[in-house]
C-alpha cells in the first residue's frame, strides 16, 4: 500500500473538471482517504514547489498554481504514485499518451490540470504540506 499526493490545479477546478479527475482515480482502483479545496498564496505555492526555484517557469508556475482555488487529494493504494503518474500522464499535454488526464484534458504546459507526486519522499512531504495525520481517514468505512 502506498500513499500519493494528487492536485486538481486552478484550470481544472476553474472548467469543473474535480469530479472527472476523481472519478479517473477511483475507477483505476485508487481510495480517496483525504480531500480538500484551497488556494494557495504565492509564498505557500513557493513552497510547494521549493524543487523548482530558480527554473525560469518559477514565478509563472508559483502565480498561476496561487491564481485560484485547488482541490488537494491523498490517494491510497497498491503503487498509487506510479499508477497516479500513468493516469496523469506527461506534464506536456501534447506529448501525454492518449487517454490521460493531460492529453484529454490539460490546456498546455503550465495549465495541465493535475499534480501527483513523483516519489515516495515527495509523496510523504507533499501529503504532509496539505494534510495532518488526523485528517486521512483509512480502513473500514
Ligand atoms: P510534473 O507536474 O509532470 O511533475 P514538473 O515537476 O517537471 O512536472 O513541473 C512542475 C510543473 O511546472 C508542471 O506540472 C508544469 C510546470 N512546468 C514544468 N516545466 C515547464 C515549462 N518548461 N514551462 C512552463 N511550465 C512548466
Ligand atoms: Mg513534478
Amino acid at each position: 500500500m502506498e500513499r500519493t499526493l494528487s492536485l486538481v490545479k486552478p484550470d481544472g477546478v476553474k472548467r469543473n473538471l474535480v469530479g472527472e479527475v476523481i472519478s479517473r482515480f477511483e475507477k483505476a482502483g485508487l481510495k480517496v482517504i483525504g480531500l480538500k479545496m484551497l488556494r494557495l498564496t504565492k509564498t505557500q505555492a513557493e513552497a510547494f514547489y521549493a524543487v523548482h526555484k530558480g527554473r525560469p517557469f518559477f514565478d509563472e508556475l508559483t502565480t498561476y498554481m496561487s491564481s485560484g482555488p485547488i482541490v488537494a487529494m491523498v490517494l491510497e493504494g497498491e503503487d498509487a504514485i506510479a499508477k497516479v503518474r500513468e493516469i496523469m500522464g506527461a506534464t506536456d499535454p501534447k506529448e501525454a499518451a492518449p487517454g490521460t488526464i493531460r492529453a484529454d484534458l490539460g490546456l498546455n504546459k503550465g495549465e495541465n490540470t493535475v499534480h501527483g507526486s513523483d516519489s515516495p519522499e515527495n509523496a510523504v512531504k507533499e501529503i504532509a504540506f496539505f494534510f495532518s495525520e488526523n485528517e486521512l481517514i483509512e480502513g473500514e468505512r
